[in-house]
């Protein structure tokens, strides 16, 4: 039999690829269980779901909220626990970059070399002698490895190379609010439902999962001696028990890389945040930064149901506020400007009205569409005239959680010139109903949920804000480690 040399580039590759596909899957779990159920329609409910993990029932009689449909992915997750969504899409960005130039590598050494004659199928007899080779295996006539592959892995390679791989990306990307706030025409690939895109791109994760375990049982069930062999170094000429003792140290070093991610993430979240945003914010800030909210739904897409996320405030203020319809409510429009203001809601209502009908995606996984009515951002910012040194607009909340901390959310100064940017008073051509957000609501469109502060009590004009909350720029960001960009 020929003895197979691979390049070493190719080894060096396929280890890292592993190592990648084992943190995006096991990330993406952690991700999903947050909002443990699957789509096929934007306009999620409760039980519109084609699949569900857990076995949480939500009440009917009382107001719960998309928190409370949580669940615990369990240790295979990274990190695992519930509302570790934040951990696990740090770890899931930092990673996909990671992996996607690990492709990109491979795809362009695989054409400069000429080398895809060996692995891609050629002519279209591929399909016939894949299914001899099929029956082959069935058969257990298992065909000998040799230089060049045979045709269902040439086949299958060709699969996970150019759909797999692409679907798995393709669908990613129409979950960024960003994307298809910029660009709504990219999720009409998936007739207009981020929903599709994100039970497609967990049909991936399944079929990636699925290829690694018949792909390692045929490697190194079949062909143990020479799988090892061509693991280790790409060559079926070593000596085998060097290449198993450096086959054993990887896996233990990958095993002993998996349990370290989860035990330093969930002790330190604060510091995994720092280090990995650090490296894949600057490339999220530069693909999706500048796009701007462009949606035009129309009032046939409107949702008949739309979640709700963060209870109501129960301070005695808001109560009072409420009680009488926010007659007594004023904004207070502060910080390093040239002309704060107060300013009360019947003021609000005089001024520039703005209807927008768009989509809703909460950070969880779901979605709604609605239609928003209020004041542009802009014209609230040519009123308060920022001074020079501002770079961040602060909205704060009422409402405080549990361990005492007011929701408060931050964007930049440029955000608010995004022609999207507005203060709701209207949901669906009705006052904004208190559990979304009554007096006023922020909508950014091409942020997710946990950008656009409810209740809003003031907006603050600053220049870092490194002294308010834990100093990350948002409630989310300080207490469940939320990255701060929220663009995908
Ligand atoms: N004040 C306040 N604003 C908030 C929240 C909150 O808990 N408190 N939750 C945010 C999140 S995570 C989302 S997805 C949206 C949900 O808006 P909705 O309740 O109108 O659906 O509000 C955002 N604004
Ligand atoms: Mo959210």
């Amino acid at each position: 039999m020929e003895s197979i040399q691979l390049p070493i580039l190719i080894v060096v590759l396929h280890l890292i690829n592993l190592f990648c596909l084992i943190l995006l899957i096991r990330s993406g779990i952690q991700i999903l269980f947050d909002h443990p159920k699957l789509y096929w329609t934007d306009h999620t409910t409760d039980d519109n779901h084609w699949l569900r993990f857990g076995k949480k029932i939500m009440p009917k009689d009382k107001l719960w909220t998309s928190l409370d449909e949580a669940e615990d992915p369990g240790k295979v997750a990274l990190p695992g626990g519930t509302h570790n969504l934040g951990a696990g899409r740090h770890w899931h960005f930092t990673i996909a970059i990671i992996w996607i130039l690990t492709g990109l590598i491979y795809l362009s050494y695989m054409f400069v070399s000429g080398r895809w004659r060996v692995i891609l199928p050629t002519d279209i007899g591929v399909f016939t002698r894949a299914i001899d080779v099929m029956t082959g295996y069935l058969t257990l006539n298992i065909p000998a490895e040799g230089m060049h592959y045979n045709a269902l892995q040439q086949l299958t390679y060709a699969g996970v190379i150019f759909f797999l791989a692409p679907l798995s990306i393709i669908t990613g990307l129409a979950m960024s609010p960003a994307l298809v706030a910029r660009f709504p025409g990219f999720l009409k690939i998936f007739a207009n439902r981020r929903q599709a895109a994100r039970s497609l791109h967990f049909i991936a994760m399944v079929l990636f999962s699925l290829f690694i375990l018949i792909h390692v049982t045929m490697a190194i069930g079949l062909h143990f001696y020479d799988g090892i062999k061509r693991f280790t170094f790409g060559n079926t000429g070593v000596d085998f028990g060097y290449a198993l003792s450096v086959f054993l140290m990887l896996m233990i070093l990958l095993v002993a890389f998996n349990i370290w991610a989860s035990f330093f993430t969930l002790g330190d979240q604060v510091k995994l945040r720092k280090i990995l945003t650090k490296f894949y914010t600057p490339v999220v800030r530069f693909f999706f930064g500048w796009m701007r909210s462009e949606q035009k739904y129309t009032k046939k897409d409107i949702s008949p149901f739309f979640r709700v996320n963060g209870y109501p405030p129960t301070s005695d203020e808001y109560n009072q506020l409420k009680k009488h319809n926010f007659k007594n409510w004023k904004l207070k429009v502060h910080g390093l400007v040239d002309n704060p203001f107060d300013i009360s809601l019947a003021e609000i209502k005089d001024l520039r009205k703005q209807d927008q009908i768009t989509k809703h995606h909460c950070i969880q996984g779901w979605s709604a569409v609605a239609e928003w009515g209020g004041l542009p951002m802009s014209d609230i910012v040519e009123m308060a005239k920022p001074k020079d040194n501002v770079k961040y607009v602060i909205f704060h909340s009422y409402d405080i959680d549990e361990d005492g901390h007011a929701y408060y959310s931050g964007l930049r100064l440029s955000d608010m010139f995004d022609k999207q940017t507005i203060l709701a008073y209207e949901m669906n051509g009705k006052t904004l109903p208190i559990e979304h957000g009554a007096p006023i609501r922020l909508r950014c469109e091409k942020k997710y949920g946990y950008k656009m502060a409810k209740y809003i009590k003031s907006i603050e004009f600053v220049e870092s804000f490194a002294h308010i909350g834990k100093g990350r720029g948002g409630h989310r960001e300080d207490n469940v480690f939320f990255d701060w960009e929220a663009s995908i």
